[in-house]
């Protein structure tokens, strides 16, 4: 498949997806942030996990600013709206997603990246939220997810100040789930999809649709919708065979790496 923008790349169950406009830092236009919902939605059956990456150094710049001048209050908020759309593909789509991160990890950049399931940086990246100092605002759905991750006080920090976080530092706030050296992210992000291809796919879904929506919900409803997972998720006969697997010592034990 090809499309605008992206390469999308099949290695076996894992789909490469790799944003590719690095003469303008892989800022997103429209163009792009549709391209990027329909490489989502038209992802292939068989694929169990995403590579999220960017071509060039910097992983990406954010919205593309140079559309932004002429955008009256209407497009802009049917605009937003747009950017939730797609990026809830990459968090509710078809396979866990794995962003590889490097250099600049901003603005809408950012948003994409908070969006993903694992985030790995490579000690390059580093993230920042511009929008204040460019007179606008978060629009492509940090204020409801990087929040979750980060705390509210962090991303008024960020938004108000400036503020730019290294990945090191990352690591500490909840922004990068891993730490590699510099251009090593992508064979870290590949490694750790192929894993998670290997789960079972009832598991992977339970993950990255059922634990989300568990975690904002009232607790006593979320321990009946976690019963019902359960229940679901050990019924399947991929379960059964896995835990006959253990049982029979066919199973790798658990370690530490
Ligand atoms: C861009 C963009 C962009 C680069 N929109 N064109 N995001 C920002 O405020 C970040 C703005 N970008 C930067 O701060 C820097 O470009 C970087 C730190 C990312 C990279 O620096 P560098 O020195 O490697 O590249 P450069 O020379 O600044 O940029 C190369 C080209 O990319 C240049 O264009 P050229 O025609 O002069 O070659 C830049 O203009 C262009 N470029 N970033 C448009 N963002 C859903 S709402 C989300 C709201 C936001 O994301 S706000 C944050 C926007």
């Amino acid at each position: 498949m090809t499309f605008p923008d992206i390469h999308f790349e099949l290695q076996g169950a894992v789909a490469i997806v790799r944003l590719a406009r690095p003469a303008k830092r892989n800022a997103i236009s429209d163009g792009l942030i549709r391209t990027l919902r329909d490489v989502f939605e038209s992802m292939p059956d068989g694929v169990r996990a995403v590579v999220l990456d960017g071509e060039g150094d910097h992983f990406c710049a954010g919205l593309d600013l140079s559309e932004l001048t002429e955008r009256d209050a209407g497009a802009g908020l049917h605009h937003s709206r747009m950017w939730h759309a797609a990026l809830e593909t990459v968090q509710f789509g078809p396979a866990p997603v794995i962003a590889a991160l490097h250099g600049a990890v901003v603005g809408g950049g950012l948003e994409l990246a908070a969006a993903c399931h694992i985030r790995v940086a490579d000690d390059t990246a580093f993230y920042s939220l511009p929008e204040g100092s460019r007179g606008i605002f978060v629009g492509g759905g940090g204020a409801v997810r990087l929040p979750r991750l980060i705390g509210v006080a962090r991303m008024v920090d960020m938004m108000l100040t400036g503020r730019t976080y290294s990945a090191e530092e990352g690591q500490t706030i909840g922004l990068s789930t891993y730490l590699v050296e510099p251009d090593k992210g992508f064979a870290r992000a590949l490694e750790l999809a192929e894993r998670i291809a290997g789960n079972a796919p009832l598991t992977n879904y339970a993950v990255m649709h059922v634990l989300p929506r568990i975690a904002t919900m009232a607790p006593q409803a979320g321990f009946a919708v976690e019963a019902l997972m359960a229940a679901i998720a050990q019924a399947d006969p991929e379960a059964k065979a896995r835990l006959r697997d253990f049982l029979e010592k066919r199973a790798p034990k658990v370690t530490r790496d």
